[in-house]
């Protein structure tokens, strides 16, 4: 076997042999990684906003937004300049540190649309905030002007293992998503990569899409966890949702697997109890998406999220 496929094969291999722990052992062994690289008390909060949804050409078995599902989302056009900054002027005011930008794209295309979002950049950062966007699949020229109006990160999941990732989406190669993020990192912008879990995947494929993750090199500074948010008029909308102990399992092998990255515990939490997810925070993840809403579902109700963060001892970043 070539060394490559030999490294690949053994990330597997160490994924799965952790996801298959007991969970508690496991747990424990995750919470010992983060207190050695991270601060245990601090959650990062990013804030979500979404600039331009609905009627995207991705079949995305999973997503609200693609054309190819009734979903019966309203379409929105990109929003202004203003609009945008005002949310994140109340994002910070509400304790984000992070604003995120999301657009129902296929892909960036060039043009007027572009050379707004690079304005929205431009001024999230000048609020003091840092600025995250996911725009769908990326060139590098274009990585490269993002980073240059002073992009933070860049989000573009790989969603799932790739044995299982053509029963969710058909529109985009695996390999498409790998060639975006290359993009994003060699024009310096920080790479924010992830999954979900919970579309009907086994163990084994949650654990190749963790090789995958830990396999990037370097390795991701931000991973999201995003549990499936069923919705209705999706193929995936009525998939029983998984079961709250695979969920904090598939949390500690990230931060076991990714000791120095942040890990998000993203979209499904607003049908999470707190134990479960103080469970994830005690497993490793440090970062939540603040505010009511994702970027078409629901997030969490007013006043949640701080009253689980004060009740667990947890803090915001710069609180
Ligand atoms: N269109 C861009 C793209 O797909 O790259 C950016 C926006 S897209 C909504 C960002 C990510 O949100 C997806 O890759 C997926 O991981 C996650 N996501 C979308 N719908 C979801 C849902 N119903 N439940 C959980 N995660 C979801
Ligand atoms: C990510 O991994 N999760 C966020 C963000 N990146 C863009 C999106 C979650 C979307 C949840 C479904 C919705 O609200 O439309
Ligand atoms: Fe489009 Fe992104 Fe939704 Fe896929 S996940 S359908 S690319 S908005």
């Amino acid at each position: 076997m070539p060394a490559e496929a030999t490294t690949a094969a053994s990330a597997l291999a160490e994924a799965r042999r952790l996801l298959d722990r007991p969970l508690l052992e496991l747990v424990f062994e995750a919470a010992g990684v983060h207190r050695q690289h991270h601060d245990p008390a601090r959650i990062q909060r990013s804030q979500l906003v979404s600039i331009k949804t609905g009627g995207c050409a991705e079949d995305c078995g999973y997503c609200s937004q693609s054309a190819h599902s009734q979903t019966g989302l309203e379409r929105q056009p990109m929003m202004e300049v203003g609009a945008v900054l005002a949310a994140a002027r109340a994002a910070k005011e509400s304790g984000a540190d992070r604003f995120c930008m999301g657009a129902a794209w296929r892909e960036v295309s060039e043009g007027e649309d572009f050379e707004r979002v690079l304005e929205m950049v431009r001024g999230v950062k000048a609020l003091g905030l840092e600025a995250c966007v996911t725009l769908g699949m990326l060139e590098p020229d274009q990585a490269q002007r993002l980073q240059e109006a002073g992009l933070d990160f860049y989000n573009h999941n790989l969603d799932t293992g790739r044995s299982f990732y053509d029963r969710v989406v058909t529109t985009r190669e695996y390999d498409d998503r790998l060639r975006t993020i290359e993009a994003v990192r060699e024009a310096g912008v920080r790479v924010c990569t992830g999954g979900i879990l919970g579309l009907g995947e086994d163990r084994g494929a949650r654990a190749e899409l963790l090789a995958e993750l830990a396999g990037l090199d370097p390795p991701p500074e931000s991973v999201p966890i995003n549990t499936l948010v069923g919705v209705e008029g999706t193929p995936l909308g009525d998939t029983p949702p998984l079961d709250w102990a695979e969920v904090v399992r598939t949390v500690a092998a990230t931060r076991i697997l990714l000791p120095h990255s942040t890990v998000r515990l993203s979209a499904g939490r607003g049908e999470m109890s707190e134990q479960t997810q103080a469970l994830c925070f005690l497993a490793g993840a440090n970062s939540i998406f603040s505010g009511e809403e994702l970027l078409t579902t629901p997030n969490a109700e007013p006043g949640r999220d701080e009253a689980l963060l004060a009740k667990l001892g947890l803090h915001g970043v710069g609180a």
